[in-house]
């Protein structure tokens, strides 16, 4: 049953709903992410609502608490710098790769930056990507610097007039303040080879309204420019998502619907709005 069916059944009859049945209808929104401040938002335009424009209403509502930020990826220097972090485990070598797949499939040249260094089999993981996409990466000896590799990988992209590099960091807990700072000197160290076009930070559908704990603290050492939504192929519908849009201005700019490097596609505000109300 989809998200809204119920609060929809409520305000398109005749009848008044009771407070018994707002506070169950609240209780659904409250599980799926949306956050409490959405949550009474909505509730708040619904209890105004009669009719069967409720559908539009809703989607007209939860539309206005999108980002108007623009979804592509925002570029123009010869080699867009894209920088990809987050936490342990939500998608991002994988969306590296992903998104390396997009952009060269669009006839576009991109190179990649393993500056996940703290585990050799990152390195490989974002290699083995490489070799089957046909993508060039760079990387550093096991145990490198991530800021080091990081600037090499710019040389590189400007040497080669790469359109894109895409540079891969290790996931670190937001809460973890020394491991926080290193992926703000990394950024730092970038920037002093290149401008960097987007920060984006990889968000997992499933992990609820902690993503929101994410992004505030992640935007905080790094300015995300962007989200990646991951694993909208599971259950999860990604609520969290239109929470962080709506309390941070961030855009979702990608989303992960697999494991397969197809199964990745600029974020499309309508079809999730359709995934939202289905
Ligand atoms: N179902 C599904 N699985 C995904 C998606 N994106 C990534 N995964 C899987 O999630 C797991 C972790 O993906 P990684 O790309 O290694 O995650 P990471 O953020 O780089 O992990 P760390 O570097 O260890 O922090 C892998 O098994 C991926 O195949 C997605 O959109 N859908
Ligand atoms: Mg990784």
């Amino acid at each position: 049953m989809g998200l809204f069916n119920r609060l929809l059944a409520k305000v398109r009859g005749t009848s008044t709903a009771s407070s018994q049945d707002w506070s169950e209808i609240e209780i659904e929104l409250l599980e799926s992410d949306l956050g409490p401040t959405l949550v009474s938002e909505l509730l708040d335009s619904a209890k105004k609502m009669r009719g069967d424009d409720a559908e539009s209403s809703i989607r007209d509502i939860l539309k206005a608490k999108l980002s108007q930020k623009p979804r592509l990826i925002h570029g123009s220097y010869p080699t867009n710098v894209v920088m990809v972090v987050g936490v342990n485990g939500t998608g991002k070598t994988t969306s590296v790769a992903k998104l390396a797949a997009h952009l060269h499939k669009q006839g576009d040249s991109v190179l990649l930056a393993a500056a996940d260094t703290f585990r050799a089999a990152a390195v490989d993981q974002l290699q083995t990507w490489g070799n089957r996409l046909g993508v060039e990466v760079i990387s550093g000896k096991e145990g490198a610097e991530p800021a080091s590799v990081a600037f090499d990988s710019v040389k590189r992209a400007l040497e080669n007039r790469s359109k894109y590099l895409i540079i891969d960091t290790a996931g670190r807990l937001h809460n973890k303040n020394d491991l926080m700072a290193e992926l703000g000197k990394v950024k730092r160290v970038i920037e002093k080879g290149a401008p960097l076009a987007e920060v984006l930070l990889v968000i997992d559908a499933t992990t609820g309204q902690n993503g929101l704990a994410q992004a505030k603290i992640f935007s905080e050492a790094v300015e995300v420019t962007g989200l990646i939504l991951t694993k909208l192929d599971g259950s999860a519908r990604g609520g969290v998502a239109l929470a962080i849009e709506r309390t941070l201005d961030i855009p979702i700019k990608f989303i992960g619907t697999g494991e397969g490097a197809g199964d990745f596609a600029p974020f499309d505000p309508d079809s999730y709005l359709d995934g939202l109300l289905a």
